[in-house]
């Protein structure tokens, strides 16, 4: 069709005009990525400005955008922004990237009318915190903002985190559709083409913040006046042993049980159990294994799964064959029956200092839980503070730094295990997604060494962190320095993995 030769052409005359380059290019953080995006240089090229800002209109129009009016984000796409609406007669407003010094301190210059709906204009996304910096401006100004297109997304996550903030990333070009054309055209080889896609989707972008969120560490976390004791207590052993690593101690029987415990115990901020697994469990399992959490200084996480009446899962946290109240520091239960499920819980943990997780989301494909359980589950975690601590989910659901995210389904090599599990990295879990403790079961226990892949799945989750904490919310230079080309030059405080955001 003449929209796809219009598309074509374009990727090509990018390519021509060294937007897009191929190569070896040292990012910031030292990592040797094998692409390179420069946009600036469009405006060098007029024929490219129009066709880029007519393509990023039409694909407003076609994703259904409602919007009164448009603003770029700073700057590469200011004259974009500009193009669109000088050509299509709508409304243009432009976010200042300082403040003024003087004058009207305006952070968005233009005639304002709260209730507005913006459309935000974008020219590369990698993790979206642009767009969501400039959103927040907006609607710290009484807008609205619920579409954005953007020429070039890199498929790094982006559009996964402006979607959690309820904006809708509309790309004109996918990565995927610029490497097969510039493949066709003879400009890039296969291999140089698969090495660029494995790099992205090895390389996710951390989860933008919000502003109003600090990017606080376990430690800071823990002293905060509404953590949860139990919560507490978690985050401060993990910043003592460096470790976010719970191991899933999915084992048959009592004796593997406690020999795993005591090997791993050094390295883990929690063992998780599924007791009723154990083909031989008796109440010395239990007493021993608490031997071993205050020998090596970890949390046991019975990952019962309540979900049933109030009453009901009061006798279950309590009595029977397990007890295991009397033992597990945390439990979980589903949110499915409703606050029952945590009163009846409550009555029996609370008393104890114990916690519970609340399931959010699981791991499982085709899972049933939908964006208003999740946020449900919350609004329920919220309701119950002194027993609620946090949550089981695949990314972080709350914004409350009080609260636990703990993540299952993760290994170190992607992919499924044939009844449903979906595995995700450490660094996809606690960078990408924002969770804070990384669940892990038979990506160590299915290891020839336990010991050896405990250690590094707890490098490996702790290493996220770090990375996390030192992703700046704000790239710190100006995107000319974003990256170096084949370069030694190092920008002190720059830790921004890939980006030209
Ligand atoms: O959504 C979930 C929730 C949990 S608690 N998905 C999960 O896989 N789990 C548990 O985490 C599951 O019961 C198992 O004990 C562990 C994952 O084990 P792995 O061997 O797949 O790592």
């Amino acid at each position: 069709t003449k929209a796809a030769a219009q598309l074509d052409s374009l990727i090509l005359k990018l390519y021509d005009i060294g937007a897009v380059k191929f190569g070896t290019f040292k990012l910031k953080s030292g990592l040797m990525s094998p692409i390179y995006f420069d946009l600036r240089v469009m405006v060098s090229y007029p024929a490219v400005m129009n066709q880029v800002s007519s393509l990023l209109y039409k694909r407003a129009e076609d994703a259904g955008a409602r919007f009164d009016c448009v603003c770029g984000v700073p700057y590469t796409a200011l004259p974009l922004a500009t193009i669109i609406c000088s050509t299509k007669r709508v409304p243009m407003l432009i976010r200042r990237k300082e403040a003024k010094a003087y004058g009207t301190k305006r952070m968005v210059e233009g005639l304002i009318r709260p209730g507005d709906m913006c459309l935000i204009v974008e020219d590369v996304v990698t993790s979206g915190s642009s767009v969501l910096e400039t959103t927040q401006v907006l609607q710290g100004e009484g807008l609205k903002v619920r579409d954005a297109v953007v020429l070039l997304d890199r498929e790094q996550g982006g559009s996964g985190h402006l979607a959690a903030e309820g904006i809708a990333l509309h790309p004109v070009i996918s990565i995927s559709k610029l490497l097969s054309v510039l493949v066709e055209a003879g400009h890039v080889d296969a291999s140089t083409s698969g090495s660029v896609e494995r790099f992205l989707q090895a390389n996710p972008a951390c989860r933008p913040m919000r502003q109003a969120e600090e990017s606080l560490g376990y430690g800071e976390r823990a002293a905060l006046p509404g953590t949860h004791p139990l919560a507490a207590r978690l985050f401060t052993l993990m910043e003592e042993k460096t470790s976010n690593l719970c191991v899933s101690a999915d084992v048959s029987s009592a004796d593997e049980l406690l020999k795993l415990a005591d090997a791993v115990g050094p390295l883990v901020c929690a063992l998780k159990t599924h007791v009723d697994v154990l083909c031989d469990f008796s109440p010395a399992v239990s007493v021993r294994l608490g031997e071993l959490a205050r020998k090596h200084n970890f949390l046991i996480f019975e990952d019962r799964k309540f979900a049933d009446i109030g009453n009901t899962v009061k006798h279950q946290y309590e009595g029977g064959v397990y007890k295991i109240s009397s033992w597990a520091h945390i439990v979980n239960a589903h949110a499915l029956p409703g606050p029952g499920v945590v009163e009846g819980l409550q009555v029996v943990g609370k008393p104890l200092g114990r916690g519970c997780l609340l399931i959010a989301q699981m791991s499982s494909q085709g899972c049933l839980a939908t964006a208003e359980y999740t946020q449900a589950v919350v609004k329920m975690a919220e309701d119950y503070p002194d027993f609620v601590f946090g949550f089981i989910s695949t990314s972080k659901i709350s914004s409350k730094p009080e609260h636990v995210h703990m993540t299952p389904g993760v290994q170190l090599q992607s992919g499924g295990e044939g009844l449903g599990q979906q595995y995700t990295s450490p660094v996809e879990v606690i960078c990408s997604k924002g969770s804070d403790v990384i669940i892990v079961g038979r990506g160590i226990l299915a290891s020839p060494d336990r010991l050896k892949a405990a250690e590094e799945y707890r490098v490996a989750g702790w290493e996220a962190y770090l990375r996390r904490l030192s992703a700046p919310r704000e790239p710190l230079l100006p995107p000319s320095v974003t990256l170096i080309q084949e370069s030694a030059v190092s920008y002190p405080g720059e830790q921004l993995l890939c980006t030209n955001e």
